[in-house]
């Protein structure tokens, strides 16, 4: 039976303008009457004629709502020429997974149904972002160009009465108005599991994890926040390293999250974090709700700050057969991040890039083979066997790391800071802010850093001096397409190369989240406790900025 598709006329809303990471607002705004419907037709509409006999993926990170999104995706896909979508069983797939399936089966791009690290549940966020064809976030041009569509948008099309089973796996094929679609429901784990079998060696990494190789089990203590990689997490870490029932928590994903804010930091992944400071573990990870974020600990709930991860894994990528197989190009970072790596990079002579905050900036570099390890302070980590951040290649990446030398994490790090020195580093975070202060905090400091007068200019606090060397709201020009990205962050380098960044965040579903990044290099004094280091350029950056004065608050939300 032939099915129709139908016109439907609608109007635009405000607001879908997609942030750091896709669109994200509350599942009650997703709901609204052709508000996902609107965005979606907006999505499939920005990849022009490409978009006729395409292939889509199709999955999320299975919070509240990506079930029904998914079924919806299905409907407006075929209404407007897609050929075939790939879709994750129950409409799961983590991020990294959607960016791998995209790579693998040369799709034209996916759509992920995810609000990453934010809460999910019925009164929580869902999110919806677009990955291109090289599997990586749509770049901004692309992102701008779906803002426009739907601001101007007055029909979407869809196969009504199409009906699909996404609970079982399967092929199933439909004739719209004499065209050929087909849908096909794939396991959500097994061509990424396949992918990271090819990237590490599972054969030594199991005799390390189960003691076979050393006399004693690696305890490790993965907590998947019921986020998507639970599923992701058994297969590999239960069924093909071999590790013990007990080694994982939280491993069912949930639409809500079981309630839990899937945010893989110290304040958020608080059970993980205390359970690990008990000393029974040699590595603690957390992931966030879609997969791609991780924080690693060590032993004693020792923290690993996502800059420091960043500069020991590309210190030791020799122990990862990927890297051995296809060499190591240059790195990078986003601009908050520490610069822990530019001096693993200045070692070993390869290209650092310095990018905006946001995982598509690093997409151009990487597809140009000048980037194979990239990583942001938001406990992202990253390389190019695809084109997003990714939790669980990163965990596995430790574990290599910590096979390859015999050492535990904290010995890693110790030993890390005794060659290169090291870069102490915080972020605050002051969430749900009201927006109208932020801006004008942000204005007001812009103005103030910008006049010529602040270059020069000295600031004293607990004993410590720091002279002003520049300041600017950051702007990068992309290397390979030249395109330019201005506004991205208030920065402020000091003599000593000691930093503070300003900047609002770009994934929040509502108010402002105000991020204040502090990073200070020190050579010699590497043992010490990062808050009593960072406190003198900590009062520093709240004075400069009038930050309490601005949003009214006098402690942060989150502290990483
Ligand atoms: C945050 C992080 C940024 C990250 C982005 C998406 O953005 O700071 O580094 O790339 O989230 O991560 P913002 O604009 O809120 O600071 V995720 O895990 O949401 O996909
Ligand atoms: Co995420």
């Amino acid at each position: 039976m032939s099915l129709t598709v139908e016109i439907v006329a609608t109007k635009p809303y405000e607001g879908q303008k997609p942030g750091t990471s896709g669109l994200r607002k509350k599942v009650k705004v997703f709901t609204q009457p052709n508000y996902t419907e609107n965005f979606v037709q907006a999505i499939l509409e920005a990849n022009g004629a490409a978009l006729v006999g395409s292939t889509l993926v199709v999955g999320g990170d299975g919070r509240f709502y990506c079930k029904e999104a998914a079924e919806l995706i299905v409907r407006l896909s075929a209404a407007n020429g897609v050929s075939k979508l790939l879709v994750g069983q129950n409409g799961i797939l983590s991020t990294p997974a959607v960016s791998s399936l995209i790579r693998h089966n040369k799709a034209l791009g996916g759509i992920v149904l995810t609000a990453s690290h934010n809460p999910g549940g019925p009164e929580n966020d869902f999110g919806i972002k677009f990955n291109c064809e090289n599997g990586g976030p749509a770049p901004d041009a692309f992102t701008n160009l779906i803002y426009k569509i739907t601001t101007e948008i007055k029909q979407y099309k869809l196969v009504r009465n199409l009906q699909i089973d996404i609970t079982k796996v399967g092929v199933t094929s439909f004739d719209i108005a004499g065209k050929p679609f087909t849908v096909e429901v794939i396991d959500s784990v097994a061509n990424y599991v396949r992918h990271m079998e090819e990237i590490f060696d599972f054969a030594k990494l199991k005799d390390f994890v189960s003691g076979k190789a050393t006399g004693k089990p690696l305890k490790m203590r993965i907590d998947a926040m019921n986020g998507v990689t639970g599923s992701y997490v058994r297969e590999i870490f239960l069924n093909r390293l071999g590790a013990t029932e007990s080694s994982v928590v939280h491993t069912t994903p949930l639409p809500d999250f079981g309630g839990l804010h899937p945010d893989p930091n110290l304040t958020y992944a608080k059970d993980l974090v205390d359970t690990v400071a008990q000393g029974d573990y040699d590595i603690g990870a957390a992931f966030d709700g879609d997969g791609d974020r991780n924080m690693i600990i060590g032993s004693k709930a020792f923290f690993v700050t996502p800059s420091d991860s960043l500069a020991v894994i590309a210190h030791y990528l020799e122990a990862i057969p990927y890297f051995q197989k296809n060499g190591v190009q240059g790195f990078a970072r986003s601009m908050p991040t520490a610069s822990a790596v530019d001096l693993v990079g200045r070692k070993l002579g390869k290209e650092v890039f310095e990018v905006p905050t946001g995982w598509k900036y690093f997409g151009n570099l990487m597809d140009a083979g000048r980037l194979c390890l990239c990583g942001e302070e938001s406990f992202g980590t990253g390389s190019n066997h695809i084109r997003e951040k990714d939790g669980i290649w990163a965990v596995l990446a430790w574990i290599s790391v910590m096979q390859h030398t015999g050492k535990g994490i904290e010995d890693i790090l110790k030993q890390h800071w005794s060659v290169y020195g090291r870069n102490y580093f915080t972020r605050y975070d002051y969430e749900e802010c009201a927006s109208d202060p932020c801006n004008e905090m942000v204005a007001t400091m812009e103005k103030a850093i910008t006049a010529p007068e602040f270059v020069g200019k000295s600031y004293s606090s607990g004993g410590k001096t720091y002279k002003v060397k520049e300041a600017d709201n950051f702007s990068y020009t992309d290397p390979v397409d030249k395109s330019v990205a201005t506004k991205q962050g208030l920065r402020i380098v000091f003599e000593d190369g000691s930093r503070i960044v300003v900047r609002l965040s770009g994934t929040g579903s509502s108010g402002a989240t105000v991020r204040l990044y502090i990073d200070s290099y020190e050579k010699e004094n590497v043992l010490g406790q990062a808050s009593v280091m960072l406190k003198p350029l900590i009062d520093i950056a709240l004075e400069i900025s009038q930050l309490p004065k601005f949003t009214g608050r006098n402690a942060p939300t989150v502290i990483t």
